[in-house]
């Protein structure tokens, strides 16, 4: 898919707000690509992409975990797990984004994972430390990508501020968002 269509699709599926933050993901993602070097094209479309299927219901949404396979398991969480696992699948079963590195990227920017490739890991970053985003400390996090260039550090930095807030707001941690959280432990640089 070109970037074009893309960004038309995006524009023409979310609301303002949401369309304007997955464009913000895309530039923050590019500008990482160039420092991490990584693939920019990838990068962009993932970014702006990601979000696609962030405000559908939740029936919806598992209808289409059902039609493509994601795995029964998923049906026990909500939209903020499920959003982006339907997302890569319904890219890539409707609109012929048959890239495994944007698939991946997609389809666990919420949660990360263990190994993540390139991609993968600069959208679970870009998307937390997009401008717009006001987390407490999220500059800390900002740092860490663009004076000390490091990005397996911010994935575990990202990763462990997740898991404390989940925990603190009573709600349950998805299994690939502790795999993250262990791996960049043992491997953040
Ligand atoms: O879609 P965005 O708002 O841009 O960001 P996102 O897809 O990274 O995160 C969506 C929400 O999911 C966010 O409020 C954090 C939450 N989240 C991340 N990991 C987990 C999680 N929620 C649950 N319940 N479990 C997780 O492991
Ligand atoms: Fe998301
Ligand atoms: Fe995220
Ligand atoms: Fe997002």
């Amino acid at each position: 898919m070109k970037i074009k269509k893309a960004v038309k699709l995006v524009e023409e599926t979310l609301p303002t707000k949401r369309y304007n933050h997955s464009l913000r993901v895309a530039e923050t993602g590019k500008k990482m690509a160039e420092i991490f070097d990584g693939d920019i094209k990838k990068v962009e479309l993932a970014g702006i992409l990601h979000d696609l299927c962030k405000y559908e219901e939740l029936s919806e949404l598992y209808q289409s975990v059902t039609k493509y396979e994601l795995g029964q398991d998923l049906l026990s969480y909500g939209s903020e797990i499920l959003h982006g696992p339907v997302a890569a699948a319904r890219l890539k079963d409707e609109y012929e984004i048959d890239d495994e590195e944007i698939y991946y990227a997609i389809y666990n920017h919420t949660t990360g994972r263990a190994q993540m490739n390139k991609t993968e890991k600069i959208i679970f970053i870009a998307d937390y430390i997009e401008p717009k985003r006001d987390q407490p400390c999220v500059d800390e996090i900002r740092d860490i990508v663009f004076k000390e260039k490091k990005l397996d550090k911010a994935v575990y930095e990202i990763s462990k501020r997740t898991v404390l807030h989940l925990i603190n707001k009573d709600k349950t941690v998805h299994l690939k968002t502790i795999e993250c959280l262990n791996y960049y432990n043992l491997h953040s640089d």
